[in-house]
């Protein structure tokens, strides 16, 4: 049997196997993937992103665990099986063998005998863009491998968690009292991408701050379903069914509060998120996203591959030459492009 059929067989070590070929960019790992993405498609991808130490790491433990109890008791019909699920732990800041992710390991040692839980941590090396493309790779193998929920946990930090947050369905934003005056969320322009809000560490004071400049500055995102949720339903008079369809298609991100290391909030946080899969199915939402994945996905593979080949192709030092003569204000840094451009046309 391949690597790839014992993947599917659901074999760990075979998975394991092949998440490294695969977080390591090898030709393996290339021939793998693509005998895997046919199996792809079926998992819920779930981005938990927000500053260090907001306690997403808790979060997604605790949400693991909460999938993994009997079906009766985490909200799916009596009889289903539990939900098989994945963790992606992706942490550009903390260095592999860093405290954050032995943290991590401890937290989530009462998971890992659980054959119906997976977790990996990506050794990030390497630029963002890398990072993300290996993310979207090891994902996809997991997708495959049939694990339903696949939750992702980055460090928010700006652009590359907006480039991490292309890879989920939904994307959870989180934040915590104390951090600060102002709510890394917003600093970091990530509250656009959030579908839900959660703010966690509400056994801490200044919860009611945190979650009233969240508020704040959601209403300014999203004023029109607000407005409309004001008013009710009396604003629904006849003739206004075209309204109510096109408010429909919105989603207001909820904000949930949580208590991740007691468990608190998580049943309602687990709810938002199923909410979130419903609305993206009813309204056609999740053909777009996952067109917006593979499109996101597909250039980044284009870039990587197209510069890659170039500057393979341009004549030594010539690259590093136009670079002094920018330098030296001699070249744009347009003319430099159209020469380089030239040089291996
Ligand atoms: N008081 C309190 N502490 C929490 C809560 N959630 C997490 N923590 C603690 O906050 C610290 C950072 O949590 P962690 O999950 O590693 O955060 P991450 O860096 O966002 O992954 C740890 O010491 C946690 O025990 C919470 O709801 N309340
Ligand atoms: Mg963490």
């Amino acid at each position: 049997m391949d690597l790839a059929q014992a993947v599917l067989a659901g074999d760990r070590l075979a998975l394991a196997r092949t998440l490294s070929y695969v977080e390591n960019g090898t030709e393996q790992g290339r021939s793998i993937l693509s005998d895997l993405f046919a199996y792809t498609g079926n998992a819920h991808l779930v981005g938990v992103t927000g500053a260090s130490g907001t306690g997403k790491s808790s979060l997604v433990n605790q949400l693991a665990r909460y999938y993994r109890q009997p079906a009766r008791q985490n909200g799916q019909m009596e009889g289903e099986v539990p939900l098989r699920v994945a963790v992606v732990a992706v942490d550009p800041t903390s260095p592999f063998t860093g405290g954050a992710i032995l943290g991590d390991r401890i937290r989530m040692r009462d998971l890992a005998g659980d054959p119906g839980v997976f977790i990996r941590s990506m050794a990030t090396r390497g630029s963002l863009g890398g990072i993300a493309s290996a993310t979207a790779a090891v994902v996809q193998v997991l997708d495959a491998a049939r694990y339903d929920m696949i939750l992702i946990e980055t460090v928010g930090a700006g652009q590359s968690e907006v480039e991490i947050a292309h890879l989920a369905h939904t994307t959870v934003v989180v934040e915590a009292p104390g951090l600060g005056d102002d709510i890394q969320a917003i600093k970091a322009g990530i509250l656009e991408i959030a579908d839900i809000l959660v703010v966690n560490k509400a056994d801490l004071p200044g919860v009611e701050n945190t979650e009233r400049a969240l508020r704040g500055s959601l209403d300014l995102a999203h004023p029109q379903p607000h407005h409309f949720q004001h008013h009710g339903h009396l604003e629904m008079a006849a003739g206004q069914a075209d309204k109510a369809e096109a408010f429909e298609a919105i989603w207001v991100p909820p904000i949930i509060r949580t208590v991740a290391i007691e468990g608190t909030g998580i049943p309602e946080l687990v709810k938002a998120i199923s909410d979130h899969q419903m609305h993206l199915h009813a309204t056609g939402g999740w053909v777009l996203r996952e067109r917006w994945r593979l499109q996101t996905e597909l250039d980044m593979l284009l870039e990587n591959r197209l510069v890659e080949g170039f500057r393979s192709r341009l004549p030594v030092g010539v690259y590093e030459q136009m670079l002094e003569d920018m330098l030296g204000r001699r070249l744009s840094p347009f003319q430099a492009v159209e020469k380089l451009v030239d040089m291996v046309d």
